[in-house]
């Protein structure tokens, strides 16, 4: 391992435990101001679906973003907290059964199968309505108007035309609309599906650094270029383990793309080409954060970890 990755897994781990210790706090049993009663079981079942496991990619990519502008660490952490409740509460919903009915995340029973899946579905409710209870804290940002933009940016990457569309646009390519027929998608079409279903969140992991940070125009602009191409990254590592990995490693089930017939960049290109792609694209997110010089080098090492991550 090369020093400068030896950083990054140091910082991701840092970021990791921070992030569950922040995590455990702001989801404590006492109600908060606002609130009447934190169900005992609601409160259970959305911890269990958010703290021991995820790599906790999303706020370290919030904090590494926003340290290039001298964020203070708890606000960033702040912001990478409420992001991750909503990739956790994505997680639950995509497993539940009427999705990908899955029995196995991170290595341990999926929310539905450990509770059951009304208590699945409201953990997931949960979990995304208090990722912007989280934003809307001046904990995260003295600046109103610095909050109001992050609740308008993390709405944006998860919903309609982010995060959930981009799930929409996946169900409709494994043909479960218009009586089972796999809507078909070109490789612009699954390039799309994917940077709203996957990307979205990571591009905005980027973008939260730079509006925590009150960036100038063009750095943000590197910024957002530099978490849109770590998320297509992102998506292709996926869908090549989902070819060669299995089950075991991966923590959930492998080869489920191919057995639900699905329109990856890998079943587009062979995995031969798709490797190429995501070389190309670590070269890409490299070059994207090239005005930020040295003090980008961790953001930098992250991509290569996208690319060659294990699970
Ligand atoms: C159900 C609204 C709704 C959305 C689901 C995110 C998502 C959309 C589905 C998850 C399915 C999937 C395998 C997506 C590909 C990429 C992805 C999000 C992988 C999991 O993210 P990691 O590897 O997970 O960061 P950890 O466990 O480390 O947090």
């Amino acid at each position: 391992m090369s020093s400068s990755s030896e950083t990054f897994q140091t910082q991701l781990s840092a970021v990791a435990a921070e992030t569950e210790a922040l995590l455990v706090k702001l989801l404590a049993a006492p109600p908060i101001e606002g609130e009447r009663a934190r169900p005992q079981r609601l409160l259970d079942a959305m911890r269990y679906a958010s703290l021991n496991g995820g790599k906790r990619f999303r706020p370290f990519l919030v904090v590494a973003s926003a340290s290039l502008f001298n964020v203070p660490r708890e606000r960033a952490l702040m912001a990478g907290a409420a992001l991750e409740c909503v990739h956790c509460y994505s997680l639950v919903h995509d497993d539940l059964p009427a999705m990908d009915d899955d029995d196995l995340r991170r290595g341990q029973p999926t929310a539905h199968k450990k509770f059951d899946e009304a208590t699945a579905i409201l953990a997931g409710d949960g979990l995304l309505t208090f990722a912007f209870d989280i934003l809307a804290r001046p904990e995260t940002h003295p600046d109103p108007t610095v909050r109001i933009e992050l609740v308008m940016a993390l709405a944006r990457a998860s919903g309609l035309g982010g995060m959930v569309g981009g799930q929409m646009l996946d169900l409709a390519a494994e043909g479960r609309f218009d009586n089972g027929k796999p809507q078909s998608f070109d490789e612009a079409g699954v390039a799309t599906l994917q940077g709203m279903k996957t990307g979205a969140l990571l591009r905005f992991a980027c973008d939260a650094g730079a509006i925590l940070g009150q960036a100038s125009a063009a750095q943000r602009k590197a910024l957002t270029q530099f978490g849109s191409v770590v998320g297509q990254a992102f998506q292709i590592a996926d869908d090549l383990l989902d070819v060669e990995s299995d089950a075991a490693t991966l923590g959930k089930a492998a080869g489920k793309d191919a057995d639900a017939g699905k329109a990856t960049l890998v079943s587009i290109y062979g995995i031969a080409k798709a490797k190429e792609r995501l070389r190309a694209l670590v070269t890409e997110a490299e070059t994207a954060l090239s005005s930020f010089g040295a003090s980008g080098a961790v953001l930098k090492e992250a991509a290569h970890f996208v690319a060659d991550r294990k699970s």
